[in-house]
């Protein structure tokens, strides 16, 4: 089973330990297709040959080809909406994972009022896993 993971890149960093460890988690079970998202280098390393076409074109290649996603939407990026839009039009199955603990933040009525999207507000990661395996247990061929 292939998973796009889609979280924050120039929305914002300073979750990315945080998308680290669930790509961990997750690639422990499935294909990720887009680990990069939890590299502490991206910025430096990971995509500096791509341009940003490339890149476009890439993911959205990748996205066609995954069976589900998994995204991380606690810090809100222009990317992973778009992606999420894009997603749903495919009809993939969606799971958004929200932070519920983040002061002041609250998540966007178009993720959390959509009723494809599964949202998921979690207080701790392993809660965030528990969730995270649950929707992949319910594809038949996980
Ligand atoms: O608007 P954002 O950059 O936060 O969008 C993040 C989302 O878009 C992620 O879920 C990725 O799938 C996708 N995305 C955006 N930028 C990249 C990227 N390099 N590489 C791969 N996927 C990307 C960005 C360039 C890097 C040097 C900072």
């Amino acid at each position: 089973m292939k998973i796009y993971f889609a979280a924050s890149i120039r929305g914002g960093r300073e979750d990315q330990n945080k998308y680290n460890e669930l790509i961990r988690f997750l690639s422990s079970k499935v294909e990720v297709l887009t680990e990069h998202v939890g590299d502490p280098d991206l910025e430096q390393t990971g995509e500096k040959n791509l341009s940003d076409q490339e890149i476009y074109q890439r993911d959205l290649e990748w996205l066609a080809s995954a069976d589900a996603v998994v995204a991380e939407v606690t810090n809100p990026s222009l990317g992973v909406g778009y992606e999420l839009g894009i997603a749903e039009k495919m009809n993939k199955p969606i799971l958004c994972l929200y932070e519920n603990t983040k002061e002041g933040r609250k998540l966007s009525a178009m993720i959390s009022g959509n009723p494809q999207f599964r949202t998921f507000p979690y207080n701790n990661l392993d809660q965030a896993k528990e969730e995270i395996l649950s929707f992949i247990s319910s594809f038949p061929d996980s």
